[in-house]
């Protein structure tokens, strides 16, 4: 019933879905049976890069530009480190105010508390929410910071990292891995001393990546998201990627990818969840009292684990 009043776009049986999402409700199988068939039907495009430096300010202005365009839009705040569900970072509320109340654009903040498989779990299913709401495009905002958000970030069809000058970004993007997932560099407040700088670093680190030919080469835009300047051209960039995604067949084998590595946190989570529920009960302990006396050598106590949950 909540998916097909959000299919009619009830924003209230949105805002309950991503909610059963997010907590890792034990209804979110039957949720995510019925959103099934909507899979795939919105362009998602990630945003990451380190703390202020300006995605949810270009978020905003991309929705606005979106929705000129006649998109319907849903945008996704992700915050790995809220201790609180359904926690609305107070920032990206105020920034992303605009469209409050436009009903062609969902909002929300989520953080990964409960689920299952974490955030490589719950985003997608979420992701599936706005899909069957009928979000043609959906902006997920993560802050990269670690590994998980850097998953996070590359479960996206088309990945934006966001640099501003002088924060040493290009160095600790090339750190954290985050060079390998970028599709689009925006050298967003370019409004700033030495943005030329950080635009010249990203260019050199990108020459010297190693690329076959047909492979995507990533692109660096430049913004100043707090005057709406250059937005344009990062939505432009965003469409080029898309175009070379579908040219190259890539656009099925990246969301594929993405379905692998949802399944694969699922089924991690159910194992851990189950593991766990033995912890409490007798076999483990029996288990580990054998190999702490040497009867049993722990490779095969845990090959008994293994059996006992039924695997
Ligand atoms: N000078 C300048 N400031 C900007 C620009 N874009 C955003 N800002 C400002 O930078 C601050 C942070 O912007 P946000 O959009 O909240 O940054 P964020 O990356 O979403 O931040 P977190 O979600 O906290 O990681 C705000 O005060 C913005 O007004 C820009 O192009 N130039
Ligand atoms: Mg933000």
């Amino acid at each position: 019933m909540l998916v097909e009043r959000a299919r009619e776009g009830d924003p209230r049986a949105v805002a309950r879905l991503i909610t059963l999402v997010e907590s890792g409700d034990e209804m979110l199988p039957q949720v995510a049976a019925a959103l099934a068939p909507y899979a795939g039907q919105a362009q998602v495009v990630g945003l990451t890069g380190s703390p202020g430096v300006g995605k949810s300010t270009t978020t905003n202005e991309l929705v606005r530009a979106l929705r000129a365009g006649g998109h319907r839009v849903g945008v996704l705040a992700i915050d790995p480190s809220s201790p609180f569900t359904g926690g609305a970072i107070l920032g990206d509320r105020v920034r992303m105010q605009d469209h409050a109340t436009d009903p062609g654009v969902y909002i929300r903040s989520m953080s990964s508390r409960g689920h299952l498989g974490g955030l490589s779990a719950a985003t997608p299913q979420a992701v599936r929410v706005l899909e069957g709401a009928g979000c043609d495009v959906v902006l997920v905002e993560t802050v990269g910071v670690g590994q998980a958000e850097v998953e996070v970030a590359s479960l996206a069809d088309t990945t934006l990292v966001l640099l501003a000058p002088g924060m040493g970004d290009a160095i600790q993007a090339v750190k954290a891995g985050i060079l390998e997932i970028a599709d689009v560099f925006v050298v967003n407040k370019a409004d700033r001393d030495g943005a030329d700088n950080t635009v010249r670093d990203i260019q050199g680190m990108i020459a010297l990546g190693e690329r076959g030919p047909g492979e995507w080469r990533p692109q660096v835009v430049r913004s100043i998201a707090a005057r709406g300047e250059g937005i344009d051209d990062i939505a432009a960039a965003i469409d080029k990627h898309r175009a070379w995604l579908e040219q190259h067949d890539q656009l099925r084998r990246r969301r594929e990818k993405r379905a692998a590595a949802e399944i694969e946190a699922i089924a991690l989570g159910t194992l851990r969840a189950r593991i766990g529920s033995l912890r409490d009960g007798t076999e483990l302990p029996a288990l580990a009292a054998k190999v702490a006396e040497g009867a049993l050598d722990p490779y095969a106590a845990a090959n008994e684990l293994l059996a006992q949950i039924g695997t």
